[in-house]
């Protein structure tokens, strides 16, 4: 078995198993986070370039945060970072899994004056029924409640797959914080400084608070599934589609690379991406 480059203590991650998020402290050094902040800044400023809107001119959804996806496909600089041995080896351990890949990755940079994430569960979202599935938000800036902390619902995972929360097409998503399984449960916000990363699994449910600051803050997430993940149904899934994983069959192929046990070398990303991928994405 390999070595993981940052090994969680028992009580971590019995605390991701009993609340479905944990916090790992400074687990990118200063230098990292410069230059990562650097490269995916500049590939934001890239994709975006050519939108000139306000905020206040956007959807609803695009007023959350500024998305743009699957980064290690267009820039060499990110595809470090998204595929950081230490990133996966904690997802693995996390997931208690032997192994993890990629799902997808994405910067989600909530603009000065972004309204609210509205609470949602990630997994709802794609044909992976209740899969090991868990998202590093890893925030560029330190995050408070003032800027886009997220919050989030201690155990919830544990409910299961609950509605789907249609947060990009409709202006009036279901309203899961009232759903009667939460039994009145409510978020819990969570702030933390730039180098640490917030680890939340696929079900457990989250948002964020709007951003009242002027400055944008700034999040890369890495999501990651395990080995043994089976696609459960139709639903048309860009990444499932590009790398032909039918209903049934493990996700794996094309732009889902293996990330724990870390491979060799570095992934090489496919050499085609839709621009379907992100409401953001130009090139
Ligand atoms: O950063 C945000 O505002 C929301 C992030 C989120 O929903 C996620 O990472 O799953």
């Amino acid at each position: 078995m390999k070595k993981y480059p940052i090994t969680l203590t028992e009580s971590l991650i019995d605390e991701f198993d009993r609340n479905g998020v944990v916090v790992t402290p400074d687990v990118l050094n200063r230098d990292e986070l410069e230059r990562y902040t650097r490269a995916v800044d500049g590939e934001v400023e890239r994709r975006t370039a050519s939108d000139l809107r306000e905020v206040a001119d956007k959807s609803l959804y695009e007023q959350s945060f500024i998305q743009c996806m699957r980064l290690w496909e267009t820039c060499p600089e990110v595809l470090p970072l998204s595929c950081h041995a230490g990133l996966a080896g904690i997802a693995a351990q996390l997931l208690q899994v032997d192994g993890v890949r990629m799902w997808q990755d994405q910067a989600l940079y909530k603009e000065a004056g972004g309204r609210e994430t509205t609470p949602h569960q990630d997994q709802t979202f794609w044909p992976i029924g209740e899969e090991a599935l868990v998202s590093a938000w890893i925030p560029f800036d330190d995050v408070t409640v003032a800027n886009g902390a997220m919050a989030y619902v201690p155990g919830s995972h544990k409910l299961g797959r609950l509605k789907v929360v249609d947060i990009t097409h409709t202006t009036d998503p279901y309203d899961i914080l009232n759903d009667p399984a939460l039994e009145g449960a409510q978020p819990e916000f969570v702030e933390v400084s730039a180098g640490s990363v917030v680890w939340h699994h696929g079900l457990t449910i989250h948002q964020a608070s709007a951003n009242t600051t002027e400055h944008t803050r700034r999040v890369f997430t890495v999501v990651y599934i395990g080995l043994d993940a089976r696609r459960i149904r139709e639903w048309e899934t860009y990444p499932l589609e590009r790398a032909g994983v039918k209903v049934g069959e493990v996700i794996e192929g094309l732009g889902l690379p293996v990330l724990w046990p870390p491979p060799d070398e570095l992934p090489v990303p496919p050499d085609e991406i839709s621009v379907e991928v992100g409401p953001q994405y130009s090139s």
